[in-house]
């Protein structure tokens, strides 16, 4: 049973697991807090991939003393060797006497193993589903259930749903301010997913830059992956000078596959990609249903007409078109950014 201090302290760990936001791109966010007697004795996260996951951390934080205590974990404690020893072993070794878990973990050498684990060394182990800890691991969950990263798509408009003049001028119809906001959602991701078009009419770097994303003073970049189906990707391409980029050609017809794209991606490790491509591309993920979040900066401006449309994508019949509903809407500097998820997921 929990009760509402585990319910607090949970919340507490879930809130740690959150610091491991820009560093952990490869793993979940786990955060562990270790009580005894009503007080705080340690508390740690996962900080990078293939670091000491949350429990070492907090175990290391209290002295390694933490006999009799309660671990608050916002993940299932691991009980595999994979870059780092097994989690349940440092517990049960440590004589921890209770663990309480925000969740569970999907990993198929986990998966209530840990748990169970745990219970058969003598811990008592009581579990919930947070959705604050849920939410963080979405990307994590998503890639492990489904071989597929969680996608956010982001764009940017005019108030008429317009990305750029016909001349093709388009910088910038969204303010700095959303330019600035597209950093979290970039150094929070394992890779930016874009296009040759994109590449080839705007040369971006799709770094991320802003210093207030740096996990242990290092600002991690994530994976650029080009959808590039006839290599048209020219060699002197501001993405070269920064992250690691994988160029994805079309096997068999004219398009790159986007669903083999994401599960390629998931393969590496990705857990959350944000697609940051033209109409064509950003429209290909939504009319595929490819998405699990759309991320709209809105400019208060009109383009007209003749402007060019948000996505490139046609529909004969409203039953078809693409719909979401708003998770979140904001104002980002002069606009306005809408959070869309659509209506079934995906
Ligand atoms: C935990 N606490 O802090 C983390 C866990 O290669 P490794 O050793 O980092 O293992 C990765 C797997 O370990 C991952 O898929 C998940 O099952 C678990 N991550 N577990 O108990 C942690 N990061
Ligand atoms: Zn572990």
């Amino acid at each position: 049973m929990i009760d509402s201090l585990d319910r607090l302290f949970l919340e507490r760990a879930v809130e740690l697991a959150e610091r491991g936001m820009f560093g952990v791109a490869e793993n979940p966010r786990v955060g562990c807090i270790l009580v005894r007697d009503g007080e705080v004795i340690g508390r740690g996260w996962h900080a990078r991939t293939g670091g000491l996951h949350a429990e070492a951390n907090a175990i290391a934080d209290a002295g390694g003393d933490v006999a009799g205590a309660t671990a608050y974990v916002s993940l299932e404690p691991c009980c595999h060797t994979g870059r780092q020893p097994p989690c349940t072993k440092a517990l049960i070794d440590r004589g921890v006497a209770r663990v309480v878990g925000a969740m569970d973990d999907p990993d198929p050498r986990v998966a209530g193993r840990g748990y169970e684990t745990l219970r058969a060394g003598g811990v008592a182990v009581d579990t919930t589903n947070l959705s604050t800890a849920l939410h963080l691991n979405a990307g994590y969950v998503s890639r492990v259930t489904r071989d597929a990263p969680y996608v956010r798509v982001k764009l940017g408009a005019s108030l008429d749903g317009r990305t750029g003049m016909a001349s093709g001028e388009s910088q910038w119809i969204t303010s700095a301010a959303a330019r600035a906001d597209v950093q979290y959602w970039r150094a929070r991701s394992s890779a930016i997913v874009t296009g040759v078009g994109t590449v080839l009419a705007d040369d971006p770097a799709l770094t991320v830059r802003d210093g207030r994303f740096a996990a242990d003073g290092h600002l991690r970049q994530p994976l650029v992956a080009i959808a590039d189906s006839r290599n048209r990707t020219p060699p002197c391409a501001k993405v070269f000078q920064g992250a690691e980029v994988l160029l994805f050609a079309a096997e068999r017809g004219e398009r790159v596959d986007l669903g083999q794209m994401l599960k390629a991606l998931a393969a590496r490790g990705c857990n959350e990609v944000l697609v940051e491509a033209g109409p064509t591309l950003a429209g290909a993920f939504l009319r595929e249903r490819l998405w699990d979040e759309a991320i709209v900066y809105v400019a208060p401006k009109l383009l007209g007409r003749t402007a060019r449309p948000l996505a490139e994508i046609e529909f004969e019949r409203l039953a078809d078109t693409v719909g979401g509903r708003v998770a979140a809407c904001d104002r980002i500097g002069d606009d306005v950014r809408v959070i869309l998820k659509p209506d079934c997921p995906s």
